[in-house]
């Protein structure tokens, strides 16, 4: 079987790098996709013994940008089989009536309008060679809300809908769609929605066992080994120390 190509977005940090590493050893072509272009580079040199690899800079916000990118992809690079619409983060935790309206867009803007301009450049071909696989990372924050969650909730239930509805819009042209939903990954998830206090972001995980990027980049992985007739569209994942989004087992 010829080696599939695979978009990950937001490949610099996390759950995207950690499964750009693991695909990297099983048989996939990367394009590898973020904003900070030196970590990029890093990637493709690091990776570049074991697979094709190539890179793109953009900001999922920008729709022309993120259009301009995935057409001008080389043309070795340019049939896309997997898209893993990974990029994302929260931005803040706090109540409604004192959300910072910048948080609430930027939330909006990458989580949600960035997954679609991404997926709106790369579904067209999908559809026409009736193929593909389309996997969503979501959160358990998309499947229940939390305390000040509001709208990084809101934002990842958005994935939820939007990824049921691919399921069946996508259904008649046997394209793939996938939401992997982790709970508590320890990434720098808690950092940028602290906006740089890591003090503050070590202590969502204190006592307890997140899960590891590579976690979850191992489930990916699985869901895209399945046999062609077999698909998950919605998967749930958590560290055995967390039951819900709200219940958290701590030392
Ligand atoms: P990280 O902060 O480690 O990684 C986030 C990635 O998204 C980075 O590669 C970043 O790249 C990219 N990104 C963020 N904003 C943009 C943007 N505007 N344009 C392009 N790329 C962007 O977090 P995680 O790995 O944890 O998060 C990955 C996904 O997993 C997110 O969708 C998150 O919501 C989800 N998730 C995370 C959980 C957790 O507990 N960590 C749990 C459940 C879901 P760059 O900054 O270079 O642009
Ligand atoms: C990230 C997990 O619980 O911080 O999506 O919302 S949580």
């Amino acid at each position: 079987m010829n080696k599939r190509t695979v978009l990950v977005t937001g490949a610099t940090s996390g759950i995207g790098l950690a499964t750009a590493r693991l695909l990297a050893q099983h048989d996939f072509r990367l394009i590898v996709t973020g904003r900070r272009k030196e970590r990029l580079e890093q990637l493709s040199q690091e990776l570049s013994s074991l697979t094709d690899i190539h890179y793109l800079v953009f900001d999922v916000r920008e729709r022309e940008a993120v259009q301009n990118a995935i057409q001008g992809l080389p043309e070795d690079f340019a049939t896309i089989d997997v898209l893993i619409n990974n990029a994302g983060n929260a931005h803040g935790l706090d109540t409604i009536q004192e959300g910072n309206p910048d948080d609430w867009d930027a939330m909006m803007d990458i989580n949600v309008k960035g997954l679609l301009y991404v997926s709106k450049a790369v579904i067209p071909q999908m559809t026409s060679r009736k193929q593909g696989h389309i996997v969503n990372i979501g959160s358990i924050a998309g499947k229940e809300v939390y305390p000040k969650g509001n709208v990084y909730c809101a934002s990842k239930h958005a994935v939820d809908a939007i990824n049921k509805g691919m399921l069946m819009d996508l259904n008649p042209y046997g394209i793939k769609v996938t939401a992997i939903n982790p709970g508590l990954v320890e990434t720098e998830f808690s950092v940028v929605r602290f906006k740089g206090d890591e003090d503050r972001a070590s202590q969502v995980y204190k006592g307890m066992q997140p899960l590891r990027p590579e976690d979850v980049a191992s489930v990916i992985l699985y869901t895209l080994q399945l046999p062609a007739h077999v698909n998950i569209s919605d998967l749930v994942l958590l560290p055995t120390d967390q039951a819900s989004a709200t219940v958290v087992r701590r030392a």
